[in-house]
């Protein structure tokens, strides 16, 4: 048994030797990016146990992805081999500070991943975690992992707590379904990543309070602000899978909530372990969620201050810190700094990956006054 699988495409990453636009750059560093893979990176450094499942080309890229995860602690067994289907690579340039971008070439399509399908991955495998982690990503790279995804996502009993972060990529959905389909994946999920600029882009959905009225159903929605910090909106129960709606007593629940850690089990109204200081604003003043949903809390939670290096990978991070807290059973605005602790540390570095920081270190940051914090 395993903390958490993680399942998606990771890539050889090209990361330039200096900035400028990509047709000047004239060299590169390899690296390794996938956004999920990234996650579980630094979920095995922060010492959880983890499994990434994927595909990847039966090719030296191939290798050196397999080789590279599984050198942060990750168990890489789920990672099928494709003779077939290369591996997918992509070449970026370093942030342009002043606007805020980055370029971003994918060598990706037809790849090995991108033949992941219900049919090639053993959704058995993919739920024997107590937390999956997936992304938006999957879901554009074809129909068949656009399927995949929504089988994952679909609500069932037994199957473990879901999260998906959204990572809207408006590169990869030239043929595809396009993006919105990402607002219904989300729905099905229990806790959810999303960030203002993404939801904006994909679905058109503009600031915190509508883009969680229109992602009523997960229990957890963490809506990020960049550099301003997160909002986190959390319904007081988790949501019973379709099939288990109106079983009387989380006995009835059965094998959803046995597996979940202690933190995640349904509490009653106004029993949250934590009411932080932070806490500003019921939903249910701001537009009522749908039944399911109930009450729900809010928790805005400000990001630390950092001299950013690159943008890249810190999502992922921040997913990271978030999960490993859950699954440690902390509070919620404690996941929240933790998420933004890992961030932090991927922003101060080139590539995706840096080393979280040590837990002793990083749960007394989180613990500190709202005063100390900001
Ligand atoms: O979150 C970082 C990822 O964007 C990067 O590693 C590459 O997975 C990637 C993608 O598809 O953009």
């Amino acid at each position: 048994d395993v903390d958490v699988v993680c399942l998606g495409e990771s890539m050889v990453t090209f990361l330039p030797s200096r900035p400028g636009r990509l047709a000047d750059v004239p060299s590169f560093a390899r690296g390794i990016g996938g956004a999920e893979s990234n996650v579980a990176c630094a979920l095995a450094a922060a010492g959880h146990t983890v499994k990434w499942v994927s595909r990847v080309g039966a090719d030296g890229f191939g290798d050196h992805l397999v080789e590279a995860v599984g050198a942060y602690g990750v168990d890489t067994s789920g990672v099928r081999r494709d003779p077939g289907r290369p591996t997918g690579v992509y070449f970026r340039t370093a942030d342009d500070r002043a606007a805020g971008t980055h370029e971003v070439a994918y060598y990706r399509a037809g790849s090995a991943a991108s033949a992941m399908s219900v049919a090639n991955v053993p959704v058995g495998e993919v739920w024997a975690g107590r937390v999956l982690h997936l992304s938006g990503i999957t879901a554009a790279l074809s129909s068949d992992c656009l399927a995949l995804i929504r089988e994952l996502t679909a609500r069932r009993p037994g199957r473990p707590l879901v999260s998906f972060d959204v990572n809207h990529r408006s590169g990869l959905w030239r043929d595809s379904a396009g993006p919105g389909v990402l607002l219904e994946l989300a729905r099905g999920a229990d806790v959810v990543f999303v960030g203002e600029d993404e939801a904006e882009e994909a679905w058109g959905v503009r600031g915190a309070l509508a883009i969680r009225e229109a992602l009523p159903e997960p229990g957890v929605v963490v809506v990020k602000g960049g550099a301003r910090g997160v909002t986190v909106f959390e319904a007081p129960t988790p949501p019973l899978p379709e099939t288990l709606r109106g079983a009387s007593s989380a006995a009835d629940r059965g094998g959803l909530v046995a597996q979940f850690p202690a933190p995640l089990r349904p509490q009653g109204r106004g029993e949250l372990r934590e009411q932080p200081k932070t806490v500003r604003s019921r939903p249910t003043t701001a537009g009522g969620f749908r039944e399911g949903a109930g009450r729900g809390e809010i928790t805005v939670v400000p990001a630390p201050r950092v001299d950013v290096v690159a943008s890249v990978g810190a999502g992922d991070a921040f997913a990271a810190g978030f999960l490993s807290a859950t699954l440690r059973g902390a509070g919620m605005r404690a996941r929240a700094r933790i998420g933004h602790l890992f961030a932090a540390a991927a922003l101060t570095v080139p590539g995706d990956h840096a080393a979280p920081p040590p837990r002793a270190h990083a749960d007394r940051l989180a613990a500190l006054d709202d005063d100390a914090w900001g």
